[in-house]
């Protein structure tokens, strides 16, 4: 491992398995001696759960428009990278486990919002202050099992969930067009198949990638 910790995010739409994942690899990093550092995004700071709430629930959120919604995700951002992600990061040791970060901007509010690129670019500069993962799982799922998925909970649909299906094929394929233009820092994991298989998936990366993380 590195002379500092190790940032790893999780992405892909509604559904697709983010947290399933992150806390069964919470608890072998764990029992592995790391200290672990588990986010979410928007959110992970008390100003980002405010935000969170507003993003997804608040009534005054609704009928946002999409500039609104990137620079509240990206005020999330900015609070969390600077009190929470760059102090955790600067400890040897500590592995922060990030459920969504900077390419959620990228896709929903870039790609599946269609606001332009220089300008997602410019924002996710100023809220990320250069810190980026070492590494992103996509959990690439379709659009009717994430649906399913999102039903079988018997949730009211929040504000972004509410939106069609033609928005979450942007979605994924945003996601997978980002992937294949930073295959380095990528792995793609098929979300489908069952949760054992994809944490055996994640697992046989970070050993590959990163010796002594895990055993
Ligand atoms: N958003 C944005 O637009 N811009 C941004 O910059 C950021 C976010 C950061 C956040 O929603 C919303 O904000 C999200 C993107 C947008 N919007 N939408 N729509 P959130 O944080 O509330 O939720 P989420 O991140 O979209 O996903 P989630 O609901 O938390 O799901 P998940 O963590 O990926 O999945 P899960 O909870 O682990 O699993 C879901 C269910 O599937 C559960 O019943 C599991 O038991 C089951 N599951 C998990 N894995 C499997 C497998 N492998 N097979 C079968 N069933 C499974």
């Amino acid at each position: 491992m590195k002379n500092r910790g190790l940032f790893l995010s999780f992405e892909g739409s509604e559904g697709c398995g983010k947290s399933t994942q992150i806390a069964s690899l919470r608890q072998e990093l764990q029992s592995s001696g790391h200290n672990v550092v588990v986010l979410r995004e928007p959110g992970g700071t008390p100003l980002g759960e405010e935000i969170r709430h507003l993003l997804k629930h608040a009534v005054s959120g609704e009928g946002m428009c999409p500039e609104s919604e990137l620079l509240l995700f990206s005020a999330s951002r900015a609070q969390l990278v600077r009190q929470v992600i760059a102090p955790a990061l600067a400890t040897p040791g500590t592995v922060v486990l990030a459920d969504r970060f900077v390419d959620s901007t990228t896709v929903y509010q870039g790609i599946a919002r269609g606001i332009p690129a220089d300008t997602i670019t410019a924002i996710n500069r100023l809220a990320t202050n250069g810190v980026t993962p070492d590494t992103t799982f996509l959990l690439d799922l379709d659009v009717s099992e994430s649906r399913t998925r999102l039903a079988a909970r018997g949730e009211t649909p929040d504000r972004l969930e509410r939106e069609d299906d033609g928005f979450f094929q942007l979605v994924r394929n945003g996601y997978l067009e980002l992937a294949r233009s930073e295959p380095r820092r990528f792995h793609v994991l098929d979300a489908s198949s069952p949760p054992e298989s994809v944490q055996a998936a994640i697992r046989q990366h970070l050993r590959q990638r990163f010796h002594g993380l895990l055993p």
